[in-house]
């Protein structure tokens, strides 16, 4: 488990390290007294039992710690879901969409005014997806990304987020129940058809933080991943811009050649789906 890459993601952290502690030092000391009782007062070593039965302040003792760590184990851990449930404060909200098999990516508001038509299917890219139909002879090792291993890992269009920055997640589905999970961001969420499921990040760092669905939604589950594109709010606010542009003109020629596009048109073959989105 790792701290993450967000404000709140260290809470879980903390959490299990507290829990953990807790039952190690529980289990030290129970399995101690059992070793200790069994070998040193082995009947082989002429150990006589004791007689007695029901002792009330040892049990007092014994009902009473455990209740108060439980008590302190339910405050941290209630503190952690108020902190992860309270959306208040936040500074642009993305609308979060399961389908089978691919998520969708709405962008409702950014510093109170409200966006329109920025949003986009984002799916299994190209070469991960050719690679894994069967018998396909490619090497799913050869998937790389700058000589990282991004096989079943990686998406035509990331969901792109600024740093720094209280973001809302409203997450729902259109199908069956999926799960958005990115675990450096310390939670997942389930996107119900019918249900809105709200959760919130602030994540610290630029960078590409990856998850997957996290409910077993049917046959290609294992094939929609996530990748969210974390970048200072600056160039965020300019591929803001560029996409409420791109939403408001016309869509470029001939969206229809994406399946058929040769090798070197892949970039603009995998931007035909976000246009093809606005019109739907
Ligand atoms: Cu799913």
């Amino acid at each position: 488990m790792t701290r993450g890459a967000a404000e709140w993601s260290s809470e879980p952290y903390f959490l299990n390290n507290v829990a953990l502690g807790v039952c190690v030092v529980i289990g030290v000391l129970v399995f101690g007294a059992m070793f200790i009782a069994m070998f040193r007062f082995r009947k082989s070593r002429g150990a006589v039992a004791e007689k007695w039965s029901h002792n009330t302040t040892l049990e007092i003792v014994w009902t009473t710690i455990p209740v108060i760590i439980l008590i302190v184990l339910a405050y941290l851990a209630t503190g952690g879901l108020r902190t992860f449930a309270d959306t208040t404060g936040s500074e642009m909200t993305v609308k979060v969409t399961g389908y089978q098999w691919k998520w969708r990516y709405d962008y409702v508001d950014y510093k109170g005014k409200a966006i329109d038509k920025v949003g986009f299917m984002s799916k299994l890219d190209r070469e991960s997806d050719e690679t894994r139909q069967l018998n396909s002879g490619l090497d799913p090792n050869a998937v790389k990304v700058d000589g990282y291993n991004t096989y079943l890992i990686n998406v035509d269009k990331p969901l792109v987020v600024p740093v720094g920055t209280k973001i809302r997640f409203v997450i729902t589905a259109g199908d069956v129940i999926h799960s958005w999970w990115v675990p450096a961001l310390g939670w997942k969420m389930d996107a119900i058809p019918g249900i809105v499921n709200a959760a919130w990040t602030n994540i610290k760092e630029p960078g590409e933080y990856r998850g997957q669905c996290a409910e077993l939604c049917g046959q290609d589950h294992g094939f929609m991943p996530i990748v969210v594109k974390a970048v200072p709010k600056a160039e965020f606010e300019q591929w803001l811009a560029e996409q409420q542009a791109q939403a408001t003109q016309p869509a470029p020629a001939a969206p229809a050649a994406a399946s058929t596009a040769p090798a070197p048109a892949t970039a603009q073959a995998s931007d035909a789906p976000v246009s093809q989105g606005h019109q739907g």
